[in-house]
């Protein structure tokens, strides 16, 4: 699914602002069919953000269920004769979408996006109505998944991971225009020899009249706007001279110009898509981008803000990636979802590298939101995570590599966060799910984040992985307090896994910190000790040769499920919530600006 562009055939419009939105407290919207009429009893509601914090209701931060959107718009009275779609980024967990009377869509994942084409339901100059229904319930089938609990109060969901359940319409939706014969979709896949790139294209097309199909033109032009090669056929390569690389801290972008022209030489559609020139490779335990060794510094991060909890906001974007170059960090991961597109077309303008992660976290009933602790139920069993859940979390992956593949900044997937990963259900689970990931993608690494509960030598997923990935949290949940005794079990656990030939990246290591909490003589939840804790995380890190990476966890403090462990959220973050440094940004900062 291309994104919708403004382009020289096409035109969009975005459906971004205050809808209006109502609670469905009985479940009976769908019945009572609430689309067909303006949404009685509503309030307004922003699109896109998450609506738990928007209002001071806590019926409406802790709804279970449906809630339901709906705005008006009219349609560009010069839309006629086009082809008209809706276009969803994402809504949070699933959701339905009506046009006037009529159903045109729905969609299960919280974090991928979704369309539908509405050309004979809307008139150009009219207005339309559009009805959404979102619904944010987790179940054992869902990614991620989710037990709802009856109680005597009503509905409880329960989840298993350490994230507040934010849900809406988290990211923006546009109503868009093609000609009838359009581009579907664009892969482009780069290469390097020396000083050439090649750029390998593959495209495809819908609602063209003959058997031939329109003609493919494509034309590539560099950041200036020069053109500087050009191909013909619906796939091809083409060569750029003296190319320059995209590359960590060098965001260099290409403009691929797709054409679709007709018989009578009209242009048909056009659409641009960005080029990095890159190349990623595993290599032993090193981790290659364009040949040569990447080390990963940066972050776990969330999409999480107040107020608007998980809803996009451009301001926050800029702002993160400010503070991702002041502190020194070149890369982070899209833990532990799919991130709005807007990021990653940021990352790959920014030049920071992307670990890209599925919604598949919590799949672990030995641990509590990241925290040790049973849960009371088997993870992998006909009755939780079954053949189903592996159905979704595949159609999960499909839909993350469909959207990302095309991101130079993308160098990783992983496919899950912390699952357990110690078990032959597990193993069963996920052999197919790594096959999958290879074959829809064969030019990047394929991982997953093993937590401790499979440490080395118990995990039995990690054999399917290109790399290793490890959250620990030696000094915190294990040996909290003792950082002498924390570094030697780490450093033998880590040692263990450089045994595996695999690059390892640390994708987490940290501690909940209270900011503006000191100690002299460094104790959890000071600033003091979480600089400590990060230090000797480093000295293990710089005595292993396999460590390819360090991510800690967090970039910033976020919203949790309310807990005794959960300080109003989780508090490891290196930033507080409002991006302000704990004294560990200022560790961090020494340490990464004098390794770049
Ligand atoms: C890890 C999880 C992460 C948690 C973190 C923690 O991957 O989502 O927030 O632990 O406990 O297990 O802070």
């Amino acid at each position: 699914m291309l994104r919708p562009q403004d382009t020289a055939t096409r035109e969009r419009r975005p459906l971004t602002g205050l809808w209006r939105f109502r609670l469905d407290r009985a479940g009976e919207g769908r019945s009572a069919e609430w689309f067909r009429r303006p949404l009685a009893q509503a309030q307004e509601m922003p699109v896109p953000a998450s609506f738990n914090d928007v209002t001071a209701d806590p019926a409406v931060r802790d709804h279970v269920g449906d809630v339901w959107y709906q705005t008006t718009m009219r349609v560009p009275r010069g839309w006629d004769g086009q082809r008209v779609v809706l276009h969803f980024e994402s809504a949070t967990h699933r959701a339905t979408a009506w046009v006037n009377d009529t159903e045109v869509i729905s969609h299960e994942g919280g974090y991928t996006p979704f369309e539908a084409e509405v050309t004979d339901l809307v008139q150009a100059g009219d207005e339309a109505r559009i009805t959404v229904v979102v619904n944010n319930t987790l179940s054992w089938q869902s990614i991620p998944p989710g037990v709802v609990e009856d109680t005597p109060e009503g509905k409880r969901l329960r989840y298993f991971h350490d994230f507040f359940n934010y849900a809406g319409i988290h990211r923006p939706v546009w109503l868009y225009t093609t000609g009838r014969c359009h581009l579907t979709d664009v892969t482009v896949v780069t290469a390097l020899a020396g000083a050439h790139g090649s750029i390998e294209f593959r495209t495809e097309v819908s609602g063209s009249d003959g058997t031939d199909g329109p003609e493919v033109r494509v034309v590539l032009r560099d950041a200036d706007g020069t053109e500087i090669a050009t191909g013909r056929g619906a796939s091809g390569t083409l060569t750029v001279a003296n190319v320059h690389r995209w590359a960590p801290g060098d965001g260099y972008l290409y403009d691929l110009e797709i054409q679709l022209i007709g018989d009578a030489g009209e242009l048909l559609d056009s659409y641009h898509q960005s080029v990095g020139v890159r190349t990623v490779a595993v290599d032993g335990t090193r981790f290659l981008i364009n040949g040569e060794p990447f080390y990963f510094t940066g972050f776990g991060k969330h999409e999480d803000l107040a107020v608007i909890g998980k809803g996009h906001n451009d301001a926050f974007l800029v702002h993160d990636f400010e503070l991702l170059k002041w502190i020194g960090a070149n890369s982070f991961r899209t833990s532990h979802y799919p991130y709005a597109e807007a990021v990653l077309d940021y990352a790959d303008r920014q030049g920071i590298v992307v670990i890209d992660e599925t919604a598949a976290v919590g799949m672990n009933m030995g641990l509590g939101g990241g925290i040790l602790g049973q849960q009371g139920y088997t993870t992998f069993s006909p009755e939780t995570i079954n053949e189903r859940t592996r159905d979704g979390h595949a159609q999960a992956i499909r839909e993350l590599v469909a959207r990302d593949k095309n991101h130079p900044s993308v160098v990783l997937w992983s496919i899950a966060n912390e699952p357990e990963s110690h078990t032959e259900g597990a193993e069963r689970y996920f052999k197919p799910l790594f096959e999958l990931t290879g074959q829809l993608d064969p030019t990047r690494p394929v991982g997953f984040v093993n937590e401790v509960l499979a440490s080395h030598g118990k995990c039995r997923v990690s054999q399917f992985g290109d790399v290793v990935m490890l959250n620990r949290y030696y000094g915190w949940y294990l040996h909290t307090g003792d950082l002498e005794t924390a570094e030697l079990a780490w450093e033998q656990e880590l040692k263990g896994w450089a045994g595996e030939g695999k690059p390892i990246i640390i994708t987490e290591y940290g501690a909940d910190t209270y900011p503006g909490l000191h100690s002299l003589i460094p104790q959890p939840w000071s600033e003091e000790y979480q600089v400590e804790l990060l230090d000797m995380n480093h000295r293990v890190f710089d005595r292993v040769d396999a460590v390819a990476g360090e991510q800690v966890w967090a970039f910033a403090d976020f919203a949790t499920a309310s807990g005794i462990v959960r300080v109003g959220g989780n508090k490891k973050g290196v930033f507080t919530r409002d991006r302000q440094p704990k004294s560990a940004a200022h560790a961090l900062r020494r340490r990464w600006r004098k390794a770049t």
